[in-house]
């Protein structure tokens, strides 16, 4: 699987559908797969809702879109290709069998007289009676873009303008997946950069006049991991966002492991006072918290070892909240999945000198075929703040959360079974651990599923 697409929330549940190739673990004869969920923790697979048609506009492949809510009627908006042409698809069944529309493609080509790199992804909303839409793309030797255009019926669109244009930065030429919503009194735009195929880039700015003006730019996530992010508003008024989490591992060791690709945690986003972006898992994933180990007031000093005993695993959320007196450590960090004789093992690292959250998967795995490397991000730290530190480790993935603002994703494949250990270190000084809480995680899938999915 990849991208996160049609995500929206029907009838009080939340459907996720996704790219995905059926015919094996890897990037391919693109279908929407479709999963479905009650509280945004635990899934159930439905069939797959988008293949495609063999002679038509999308014979090549459905490729990333949206759903929206046509006064009760589902329907997706998504690139068929080739060439990427906007398609629409419609379900009579709440969301389960789709029929296509037989006018597809709803838009001819890209506007003419621009000189364009792309045209696919697409964001579609409201306002009064006219939809508007964006498709994600570029202008050659301009930079990447978002194409607006209008409609009343969601098949008959006119072109409008670029959204907003970016700079002419060789990773961001093209701009895939757009997202577009307000965000508090300002709009976001999240956009994921071609050719560099990295990062999803967040805009917040001011909307006027079918125009956006960025006023801030930055990542969503530090890592390289957390791609063609998507968005979608709860009827509790979250705006919810989702990545695809790619892989790090080769395409051999993809085709070995029989699946390839993975989604993010669902992150509740929001305008935070200092104008940044904030992140913060949903609440619902604690439902999730199994066997429970805490530590308190750990005086953690650079000669300390063993603090956490024996607790390990695979699994686990991991919150810390930490204090750095004056004087106290420069650098501050966790290792995870870690070999008892330490041959492997995954730093997480607040580096208080720098500023900076990171990940060091120098050691992370044996394999020397996998991804390694320091990926890290700015995090200043006020004066009186303590570090909150909250990881999700579910296998090969790492999610961390720090004070609800910084974001790092990362992939690692340690080869040794028993790479389950955790420590804590401190450098240059002592660091006061008010609370180290370690929780053992729960499944997302139904038992049987789990049981099927394990054979
Ligand atoms: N993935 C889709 C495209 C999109 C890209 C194809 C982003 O629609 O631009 O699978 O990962």
């Amino acid at each position: 699987m990849n991208d996160p697409n049609g995500l929206i929330q029907w009838q009080g549940r939340y459907h996720m559908f996704y790219q995905h190739n059926p015919a094996g673990p890897l990037w391919g004869t693109i279908h929407w797969g479709h999963a479905v969920s009650d509280d945004l923790v635990h899934w159930n697979d439905l069939p797959i809702a988008l293949s495609p048609t063999p002679g038509g506009p999308d014979k090549d492949g459905c490729w990333s879109g949206c759903a929206v809510d046509d006064d009760g009627i589902p329907t997706l908006i998504y690139t068929g290709v080739f060439p990427e042409r906007p398609c629409v698809a419609t379900s009579r069944d709440n969301l389960l069998t789709w029929e296509k529309y037989a006018g597809n493609p709803v838009i001819a080509g890209p506007p003419e007289g621009l000189d364009v790199l792309g045209f696919r992804d697409h964001c579609v909303w409201r306002e009064g009676d006219t939809w508007y839409q964006l498709v994600g793309s570029g202008i050659r030797g301009v930079g990447g873009t978002a194409l607006l255009y209008r409609s009343r019926d969601l098949v008959r669109w006119s072109y409008v303008h670029p959204l907003c244009v970016g700079d002419s930065e060789g990773a961001r030429q093209m701009w895939e997946c757009p997202d577009f919503f307000p965000l508090d009194d300002r709009y976001c735009l999240l956009v994921s950069g071609q050719p560099e195929f990295l990062h999803t880039y967040c805009f917040l700015g001011a909307y006027a006049d079918h125009t956006f003006t960025p006023e801030t730019q930055g990542l969503t996530d530090f890592g390289l991991y957390f791609y063609a992010a998507q968005t979608l508003l709860d009827d509790l008024g979250r705006r919810i966002v989702w990545g695809w989490i790619k892989e790090g591992r080769s395409g051999e060791a993809q085709q070995a492991a029989g699946w390839a690709g993975v989604m993010s945690l669902p992150r509740l986003l929001s305008l935070r006072s200092d104008g940044l972006l904030g992140m913060t898992p949903a609440p619902e994933l604690e439902a999730l918290r199994g066997r429970h180990h805490r530590f308190t007031n750990v005086h953690l000093t650079p000669t300390s070892s063993d603090v956490l005993g024996d607790v390990k695993g695979d699994c686990l959320e991991i919150l810390i909240v930490a204090e750095f007196g004056p004087g106290g450590a420069g650098r501050f960090g966790l290792k995870v999945r870690c070999s008892p004789d330490g041959e492997e093992q995954t730093l997480i690292i607040y580096d208080r000198e720098v500023g900076c959250l990171a990940v060091d998967r120098e050691r992370s795995s044996l394999d020397p075929e996998v991804s390694r490397g320091v990926q890290e991000g700015p995090l200043e730290l006020d004066d009186d703040e303590c570090l909150r530190l909250r990881v999700f480790l579910d296998r090969s993935v790492i999610e961390i959360f720090a004070n609800d603002r910084a974001c790092l994703t990362d992939r690692i494949y340690p080869a040794r079974a028993d790479s389950l250990g955790l420590d804590l270190f401190s450098h240059g000084g002592s660091v006061m651990l008010n609370t180290v809480d370690i929780w053992e995680m729960g499944a997302i899938w139904p038992s049987s599923d789990r049981a099927k999915e394990e054979r």
